[in-house]
């Protein structure tokens, strides 16, 4: 695995503070975490984004509801996003909220060249408004009069607004898909927008006057931005646009997003981007929807909404992490299954993994006094470790191809053990065996440090060695007569 020092820059979406975090937040920053991670474990300078996105109609409505001021609605409700990510190990570099005036400068900013550039009209828009998706409908594209992402039927809007002239550059962001295979990934979500583009592209209104939770269209102040404007300018507040973060880190490698917003950063913000002469970003990628056991949009009035600061509580965040970038597809649906959760936790987690750490370091005192002998990896356990396929699989996205096979070679040491019959070997042949075990054992806690970080640091502490990244994945490299340090078992099983 050789690493080529780049920048990686990366972000999820921001949340909507209209509630408490919930599992499908939880599913976007862990995948982006396990990306981020393993860019770093390369070597790449990596910067990692998340936040909130604070204002808009939904949110101003839904704190009026709780009789809050939306600020103090918003503020109450970012507590449970920010113990998410304390609590699931989310290694983000910053935290963006949209009320902050970092990005209230930036957005307004933003919208100034759109309007320099001579891409900004006023005129009146009359049509449909999902509130929930804080988006505008035709009414070819209702599903029985009704928005096809939240059932619920729009209100008809007639207000005075700005309006961007995206029309101006559709041919533009058609050539930039055509040069940009990846552009959007996976290749199926990048052919539903092809498809949708080959209808001309509608300017789009992006101020609103009827309410006033948001920021201030900076060339008229009666008007507030339309959400989605100021939200998709986090990218750039967050790296602090136009200075040296920004010039060194811009554009991003992955916004990593679900399937519901697709069109916001797909068309939305390269438009966008374009018109403020600004690069669009190298990769949109876009995951699944996590649903409940029974394959049910998770609700709030069903009562079925998954609180990941409750699971992550009762099961520790690496079983959840692992068991949801393993069972799930990355790009493609899944539900959330405890039993399921439960039989990967105690096969895998706690047998092949756990299992594997407590015998190599039970056998390393017994038969070694305590201390890593001296000895080579056998080469053809070396063989069982593909880095490879791992780098291929992870380069494209597919983070659960690169778990399966950093798991093969777990399995292969646990055979290797099973094997050898270690108790039964003497001098040379025995030491040689068990450096080969414990060695391999530094790599795999290496590699699964981007996927279980807590677990891969105390596979290291109980082997005496520290996590070093992808140069610490080359094997003979486990120091002898280091002493190892008997631990708690990594997983205990489930009941
Ligand atoms: O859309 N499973 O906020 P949001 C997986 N503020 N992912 C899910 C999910 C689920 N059940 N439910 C939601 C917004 N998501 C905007 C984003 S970005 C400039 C502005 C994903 O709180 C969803 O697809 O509704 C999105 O990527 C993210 O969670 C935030 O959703």
């Amino acid at each position: 695995m050789i690493a080529i020092k780049e920048k990686f820059y990366i972000t999820t979406a921001i949340d909507y503070p209209s509630g408490l975090v919930h599992l499908g937040h939880a599913y976007e920053k862990t995948t982006s975490d396990v990306i981020a991670r393993w860019n770093r474990f390369l070597g790449n300078e990596t910067f990692f984004a998340t936040g909130l996105d604070c204002h808009g109609l939904k949110i101003q409505r839904t704190a009026e509801k709780n009789g809050m001021k939306p600020a103090d609605f918003v503020k109450k409700n970012a507590e449970s996003f920010h113990t998410l990510v304390k609590e699931w190990n989310i290694s983000n570099d910053d935290f963006i909220m949209t009320t902050e005036d970092r990005h209230k400068k930036v957005a307004q900013e933003i919208f100034k060249k759109l309007n320099d550039n001579g891409d900004i009209y006023l005129g009146e828009y009359e049509g449909l408004y999902c509130t929930e998706c804080e988006a505008y409908y035709l009414e070819k594209d209702l599903k029985d009069g009704k928005c096809p992402v939240h059932d619920k039927v729009p209100e008809l809007i007639k207000e005075e607004s700005y309006f961007f002239k995206m029309s101006k550059y559709q041919d533009k962001l058609l050539k930039y898909f055509e040069e940009n295979k990846n552009f959007v990934l996976p290749l199926g979500k990048r052919k539903e927008i092809l498809n949708r583009l080959k209808e001309p592209l509608k300017d789009l209104s992006v101020s609103r006057t009827s309410f006033d939770w948001g920021i201030k269209v900076p060339v008229n102040e009666k008007h507030i931005m339309y959400v989605w404007i100021d939200a998709l300018t986090n990218y750039l507040t967050i790296i602090d646009y136009p200075n040296e973060k920004f010039k060194k880190f811009w554009p991003a490698d992955a916004h990593v997003i679900g399937t519901d917003i697709l069109w916001f950063h797909s068309v939305i913000w390269p438009c966008i981007l374009f018109s403020a002469g600004i690069d669009p970003p190298k990769t949109v990628f876009v995951h699944g929807f996590i649903n409940t056991e029974s394959g049910d949009k998770m609700s709030k009035s069903k009562g079925t909404v998954i609180d990941p600061i409750e699971i992550g509580k009762k099961y520790g965040a690496d079983s959840l992490r692992y068991f949801l970038v393993r069972e799930i597809p990355f790009g493609q649906d899944g539900n959330f299954s405890e039993a399921l959760l439960k039989e990967r936790v105690n096969n895998e987690l706690a047998n092949d993994l756990g299992n594997l750490l407590n015998r190599a370091i039970v056998m390393v005192e017994k038969y070694s006094a305590g201390k890593i002998p001296a000895g080579k990896t056998d080469e053809n356990l070396q063989k069982e470790l593909n880095l490879e396929k791992i780098q291929k699989h992870m380069g494209k996205f597919e983070l659960h191809h690169g778990l399966s096979e950093i798991w093969l070679f777990v399995n292969a040491v646990n055979k290797f053990i099973n094997d050898k019959k270690i108790w039964e070997l003497k001098g040379e042949e025995q030491q040689n065996a068990l450096y080969s075990i414990t060695d391999s054992l530094r790599i795999i806690a290496n590699l699964l440090n981007p996927f279980i970080p807590s677990t891969a640091d105390e596979i290291a502490k109980q082997l005496g060695t520290s996590l070093e990244g992808a140069n610490a994945c080359k094997f003979n490299l486990l120091k002898e007569g280091t002493n190892v340090n008997k631990g708690e078992v990594l997983f205990k099983k489930i009941e």
